[in-house]
């Protein structure tokens, strides 16, 4: 086969890439290890930072996520036994972001494929990238038993953290920087009405957050140990510290119910630099990671997808490389800014093994300082709502 641009991943950032190439009229093919079905049953993200959203809007993926997503101007804090402290994000910087789950966006970007009877390959095995420096790279897969191979331009790794892109950038060129965090999140989905706003808290219990899907699904998140296991955590015990972590005022307003989905995922940042290697490149998960803390990980698999469609688009429109050549260093600009504010949140608001009251102390400080402060509230809202892209 033969194409333009061939992507690795249809994951949110393979699936959108070649959405906004072809709305350039540019021939992409997608190949996806896993089945539709199984790329579609992941629940990961719910937040879509301002520009996400104006990205999907400006792609025609914006209908469904304008009736079913929900707007917010801001979310809310909660510490040491206060009330909770609403960041207006709205009223600092004018922006807003939007609850919108991933798995819906997801399904958006598949009935987009279906209507334009895109090229996604699904299950798709043992996949390479070769020639990466030549003017003709290519990918192998085995697909129903049968070799495959598509030669293009360009091939764009948007396939995630344990892809086959990344691992084609030669150890002696790829720089990786990585955190471990000593804890992990364990979420849960309950077909209950959600609160209102996005409530994060710091408790010295350990972290919690409440988010939501839509007026009939919320989803919420507690701090754990890497050592815990699902088995560790019955419904009511989530419940109890949930609520407990939320203080009495916003735990006493959880409508409770049974969990339809569990899980634990562990927190991390990873930056992986170049983003690009001759003719490779790789974007989203493929190039980083963050703790979900500051709700980046989706929006920055989006940013990075806007910059590579842009320069992808100036080259085969007018022959203009010059967005092509800055790519990874306006993409990495913007992955460390995020990576930054996603530590800084992390470490703002969860409890960490070794830390002594001074630390919790500490922490509470700082956020007392945050609810005192007009310019410390607009910083962290611009960087929640997220920052401009770079023109
Ligand atoms: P993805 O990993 O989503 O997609 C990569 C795709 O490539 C997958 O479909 C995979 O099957 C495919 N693939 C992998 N290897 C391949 C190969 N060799 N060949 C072909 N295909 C291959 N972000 C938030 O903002 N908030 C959250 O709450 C949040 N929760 C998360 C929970 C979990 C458990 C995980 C893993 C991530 C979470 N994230 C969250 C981050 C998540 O939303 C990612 O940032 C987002 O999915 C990134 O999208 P992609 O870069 O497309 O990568
Ligand atoms: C979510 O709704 O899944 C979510 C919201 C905010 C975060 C992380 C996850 O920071």
């Amino acid at each position: 086969m033969r194409t333009q641009v061939a992507i690795i991943g249809a994951g949110p950032a393979g699936s959108l890439l070649s959405h906004l190439l072809h709305r350039s009229g540019i021939d992409s093919i997608v190949v996806e290890r896993s089945s539709r079905n199984h790329v579609l049953d992941r629940i990961r993200a719910g937040v879509l930072e301002w520009g996400s959203v104006e990205v999907l809007r400006a792609a025609g993926l914006d209908a469904r996520m304008d009736a079913e997503g929900h707007v917010h101007d801001g979310a809310a804090l909660v510490w040491g036994g206060r009330e909770a402290f609403f960041i207006d994000i709205n009223r600092h910087v004018g922006s807003h972001f939007m609850s919108y789950g991933q798995t819906k966006m997801q399904e958006d970007l598949y009935a987009a494929a279906d209507v334009r009877h895109a090229a996604i390959v699904f299950e798709a095995a043992n996949v390479e990238v070769h020639n990466p420096l030549s003017d003709r790279p290519s990918i192998t897969f085995d697909v129903g038993g049968i070799a495959e191979r598509v030669d293009a331009d360009y091939v764009v790794g948007c396939d995630g953290y344990h892809g086959a892109a990344r691992p084609a950038i030669p150890d002696t060129v790829l720089r990786t920087f990585e955190k471990e965090y000593p804890f992990g999140w364990l979420g849960i989905m309950s077909e209950t009405p959600p609160l209102p706003d996005l409530v994060y808290a710091n408790h010295a219990n350990g972290f919690a957050l409440a988010s939501q899907r839509n007026p009939m699904l919320s989803r919420y998140y507690v701090q754990c140990s890497l050592d815990d296991d699902l088995a560790d955590w019955s419904d009511d015990r989530f419940w109890s510290e949930l609520t407990t972590r939320l203080g009495s005022t916003v735990g006493g307003q959880v409508v409770t119910g049974p969990s339809i989905e569990k899980s634990i995922a562990p927190l991390r940042s990873f930056v992986a630099e170049p983003m690009r290697y001759g003719n490779l490149f790789i974007a989203g998960d493929a190039a980083h990671i963050v703790p979900p803390t500051g709700a980046k990980g989706l929006n920055l698999a989006i940013s990075d997808v806007h910059y590579l469609s842009r320069a992808l688009t100036a080259h085969y429109d007018g022959g203009d490389d010059e967005y092509l050549d800055r790519y990874s260093e306006m993409a990495l600009r913007r992955v460390w800014s995020a990576v930054r504010f996603s530590w800084w949140m992390t470490t703002l608001l969860h409890r960490f093994p070794e830390q002594t009251a001074f630390d919790q102390r500490a922490q509470e400080a700082e956020l007392d300082y945050l609810a005192s402060s007009m310019h410390a509230q607009a910083a962290m809202a611009e960087q929640y709502a997220g920052l401009p892209f770079e023109s």
